[in-house]
């Protein structure tokens, strides 16, 4: 047992360097998981991301324990969707639109019941939400400004679904020069497939987006950093 803070990790192992590790978690909004809500109304099976709960909210305590940032992020839009465009607008089936009323209102609206993140993960006061109204935490929001405001170089990445949202993020870090270790039992996905395959892409060819641990690696390493180094000073995004 080592009690340096360095996660056994695919392809390598993955050192969290103190004061400078932030948790990432995507869009654990009730429209994607929450039984009887948009995800579940397009035929996926939510159980599959509600697998991820109860290993999040392990990772998530630990992180807060020691100090380490947790920044969550949405998906979502404007009430006019003046930030989403007719391509993402126009797809799917006319009964599963974004902005179309759903079980727990507008989907994927920013405001919205459906919108916001489950009761169980829910942010603590001073915690930064980001709303971002594509699939990458980057685009056209504040995360990089954040991100760089408190010196955060290494992100453990967590949330849903592993093959759009937290991959296009962890592609998106990968070119901002950030270092990201996806927790594995900690992402989901509505299609098993897509999900093993997913972490195996990140984690391939020697780490080429990054790295790959579950949660049982990740948590004693976290622990192991030194407790008060890690910046504690993120402006909440709202
Ligand atoms: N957060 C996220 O991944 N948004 C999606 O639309 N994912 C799907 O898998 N549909």
């Amino acid at each position: 047992m080592t009690e340096r803070a360095t996660v056994p990790a695919t392809p390598s192992e993955f050192p969290l360097p103190p004061g400078q590790v932030a948790l990432v978690v995507i869009d654990m909004q009730r429209d994607f998981l929450l039984p009887g809500g948009f995800g579940e109304s397009l035929g996926n099976d939510v159980s599959l991301l509600r697998q991820t709960i109860e290993p999040l909210a392990g990772l998530i305590a630990a992180a807060r324990s020691m100090g380490v940032p947790v920044i969550h992020t949405r998906e979502g839009h404007l009430p006019d969707l003046s930030d989403c465009p007719p391509a993402k607008l126009n797809r799917g089936e006319p009964s599963a639109r974004i902005g179309d009323p759903g079980a727990f209102g507008r989907i994927l609206i920013r405001g919205e019941y459906g919108h916001d993140i489950i009761d169980e993960l829910a942010p603590i006061p001073g915690e930064v939400v980001i709303d971002k109204p594509g699939k990458g935490a980057f685009y056209a929001t504040e995360l990089s400004e954040v991100l760089e405001s408190a010196g955060i170089t290494t992100l453990l990445v967590t949330g849903v679904t592993t093959e759009v949202c937290v991959h296009t993020t962890v592609r998106e870090a990968n070119d901002r020069g950030y270092r990201c270790l996806v927790v594995s039992d900690c992402v989901g996905s509505y299609f098993p497939e897509f999900h093993r395959v997913g972490l195996e892409m990140v984690a391939a060819q020697g780490g080429i987006f990054g790295w790959v641990a579950d949660s049982a690696a990740v948590v004693p390493a976290l622990t192991a950093l030194p407790a008060g180094q890690t910046p504690l000073n993120l402006t909440p995004a709202k």
